[in-house]
């Protein structure tokens, strides 16, 4: 966040807020203060990045100081007061806000970011989708795993449930009755809302692989009419945020390691499903970031907004 912060020219006065254990640790020459009660006052915006449970210790807080948040926790993201907003999709949401706009999950921002076009042209009534989905998502112990893995094929994972160096694991978060993971249902619950679109259904499966950073999916996408990829295409050649990478002759497709470290999500692999004969389902591959455009960014990109918005006033 602080990179972004930096990188999208946001002049301000920043403090980083964090719990005891972290208190008086430098990051880009900023020392790390305790987070309070008080912390908040005189703060104008604050970036929210912890568990749900810490955020919601500490939202009352920063909504007594009258700061805007914008948080990364799930805690808020489906509560009808709190705009759930990627910012190319649905800037409007942003200033419906009151006191808090929630970032959506790192996997649904870059599906729908490769979707959002579609899903304008001809209205997506059904995705389905698998996740491949990289061991820093599940933060450092993720990383350290995978790390020490590589080291000691027997060292014990923490992170996750098995190893996960040349391996797969199909489970990101917890199972529910029907043997659905709650990752799995972030796609469907904030796509709808996202895309304000109150039917879409979607199927998915995510999974964790053995990749450092950058997440990838592979989405079916059934609309409403016939779809056209060549107007496909188009629309997503000039989607902000997008980048057309559509060449398979000569190999050219979304991959993890294209994307790592930067903001915009990869896009390819574009084709009518064979099995479908309507013509109304599209398949495609997209990879993005899900440090960067899966969160910091994508938080960073609202308070831009939030900042121009007030400079205009
Ligand atoms: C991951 N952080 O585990 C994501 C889950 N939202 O990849």
């Amino acid at each position: 966040m602080l990179d972004c912060l930096q990188e999208y020219n946001i002049d301000a006065n920043i403090r980083l807020l964090a719990s005891a254990r972290s208190k008086g640790k430098v990051i880009n020459d900023l020392v790390v203060e305790e987070l309070t009660p008080e912390s908040f006052k005189g703060v104008d915006y604050v970036l929210g990045a912890c568990e749900n449970d810490v955020t919601k210790k500490w939202m009352p807080w920063a909504q007594e100081a009258g700061c805007v948040v914008i948080d990364n926790s799930s805690a808020y993201r489906l509560d009808d007061n709190v705009p759930l907003v990627v910012p190319e999709i649905n800037p409007e949401d942003i200033f419906k806000h009151q006191g808090i706009i929630a970032n959506p999950n790192c996997s649904t921002i870059i599906a729908l970011m490769a979707l959002h076009d579609i899903d304008n042209l001809y209205h997506i009534n059904r995705i389905i989708c698998t996740t491949f989905q990289a061991v820093s998502g599940a933060g450092v112990k993720g990383i350290s795993d995978l790390e020490r893995e590589i080291q000691d094929i027997h060292a014990a994972p923490e992170a996750f449930q098995y190893q996960i160096a040349y391996n797969v694991i199909p489970q990101i978060g917890g199972f529910d009755e029907n043997g659905i993971t709650s990752e799995e249902w972030k796609m469907q619950n904030e796509g709808r809302k996202i895309l304000h679109s109150p039917d879409l259904k979607v199927s998915c499966t995510c999974v964790r692989v053995p990749v450092w950073r950058s997440h990838s999916e592979s989405i079916m996408a059934e609309c409403d009419q016939e779809v056209d990829l060549n107007e496909i295409r188009q629309a997503l050649s000039h989607s902000e945020g997008v980048q057309l990478k559509d060449d398979p002759d000569q190999l050219i497709y979304p991959m993890p390691i294209l994307t790592t470290n930067q903001d915009d999500v990869f896009v390819g692999r574009l084709h009518k499903d064979p099995t479908d004969e309507s013509g109304k389902t599209v398949s495609l591959f997209c990879a993005g970031d899900q440090i960067r455009k899966g969160a910091a960014s994508n938080a960073v990109q609202i308070l831009k907004k939030l900042i121009e918005k007030e400079n205009q006033a």
